[in-house]
């Protein structure tokens, strides 16, 4: 269409609208996810998870006829590019609302910006202590570790009658360090005993020295709180050091790709989860069926959360009166989004306020049960 055309256009849709005639506008939505690095083994199924929602909502008329645009940018997994990204989101692209980032550890960094103007940021995969309290403009459904971890460990003394463990964790990551005081805090609480503690740094790929201490301390089981490449490299290198013993992880353990490197040495793993595969929900089964229809591969957690997620801001925005003012549009899907109560591939979900801190308003968590996975034969059954 040349320049006139689209100015004619745009003018008549002005005067319908001025005179009180809905008229039908994209509503976009910035996705701001790790599309490329080592997160993008969460961020891509992320990625699919809303687009496999947003193609259903738009194929079905939209959202009160309005259909919906995503603004897809790849962050990397890395602070400095979530930071980039979500201003390029918010005050450049102008969307509505932004879900993301992918890991906790950006999260920290970019949601300030969302919550400076007035923008809502929804995580879908950010499991750290903290996130909601950077703002009243920050929900998630992704379900926190200090809901799930102290569910996990409960299982794994009723699993393997385990008393004492050894504990590995990235000392340099928030989500990895933020699982570790809860893992803490959950074997203090539950009187189990802590052989050792280990750390590494992100990109470490050779765990051997901390394994062979751990090694000595003949723990009943390793907790360990990671992202799923250290995680599957750990898992790999217990075995070859002739060690047996089950492991304990948190979200970042939720990825077909723990498998892929690991293989049936993850085999006995414990992991918590709100999703499961093995969910027989009619929803989830529909959700994965055309999840693999779409995209040639199974879904995990990760997209099941994307997914569920867009139909909850769907659902939020199907009761919001669009203005095409920016600002008020933000505020009042802002102000919608507390009240959604869901029940998709992850089963039912609502919204728990965060309590303030330090005087600051919180935003909003998951209120959703987790089930305790154990790993067999390379996947998570129930
Ligand atoms: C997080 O970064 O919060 C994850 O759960 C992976």
């Amino acid at each position: 269409m040349s320049y006139q055309m689209k100015t004619l256009v745009a003018s008549a849709l002005l005067a319908w609208s001025a005179a009180g005639v809905a008229v039908a506008a994209d509503i976009k939505i910035g996705v701001a996810e790790a599309l490329t690095g080592p997160a993008a083994k969460y961020g891509v199924a992320i990625k699919n998870g809303f687009t496999l929602a947003a193609d259903e909502l738009n194929a079905k008329g939209g959202i009160n006829g309005n259909k919906i645009v995503l603004v897809v940018e790849d962050e990397q997994g890395k602070k400095e590019e979530a930071i980039n990204v979500f201003k390029k989101l918010i005050f450049q692209d102008k969307v509505l609302m932004v879900f993301g980032p992918t890991l906790s550890n950006s999260a920290f960094a970019a949601d300030p910006i969302a919550n400076a103007s007035k923008t809502v940021v929804f995580g879908t995969s950010n499991t750290a202590d903290g996130i909601t309290n950077m703002g009243p403009f920050t929900f998630r459904n992704s379900v926190m570790e200090a809901d799930v971890l102290p569910v996990t460990t409960r299982a794994a003394v009723k699993q393997f009658g385990i008393k004492k463990v050894a504990v590995l964790y990235g000392n340099d990551d928030a989500f990895t360090k933020s699982g570790y005081d809860v893992f803490k805090a959950a074997l203090e609480q539950q009187k189990i005993a802590v052989t050792d503690t280990e750390t590494y740094a992100k990109g470490d790929v050779d765990f051997k020295a901390q394994l062979t201490k751990i090694k000595a301390t003949n723990p009943d089981a390793i907790i360990c709180s990671c992202l799923a490449e250290e995680a599957a490299n750990i898992i790999l290198q217990t075995r070859s050091l002739g060690m047996k013993q089950p492991f304990v992880g948190g979200n970042g353990f939720n990825s077909p790709k723990l498998f892929e490197i690991a293989k049936d040495g993850a085999d006995n793993t414990l992991m918590g989860s709100p999703w499961s595969a093995e969910n027989p929900a009619a929803a989830n089964k529909k959700f994965m069926a055309d999840y693999k229809a779409k995209f040639g591969g199974d879904p995990d957690q990760f997209a099941a959360q994307a997914f569920d997620a867009m139909y909850i801001v769907a659902e939020a925005l199907s009761k919001v009166k669009l203005s095409g003012s920016l600002e008020k549009d933000r505020l009042a899907l802002r102000d919608a989004l507390p009240a959604v109560k869901f029940d998709g591939a992850t089963g039912k979900f609502a919204f728990r306020r965060a309590a303030p801190q330090g005087g600051k308003e919180g935003g909003y968590d998951a209120q959703q049960d987790a089930i305790v996975n154990i790993a067999k034969g390379g996947k998570f059954i129930l």
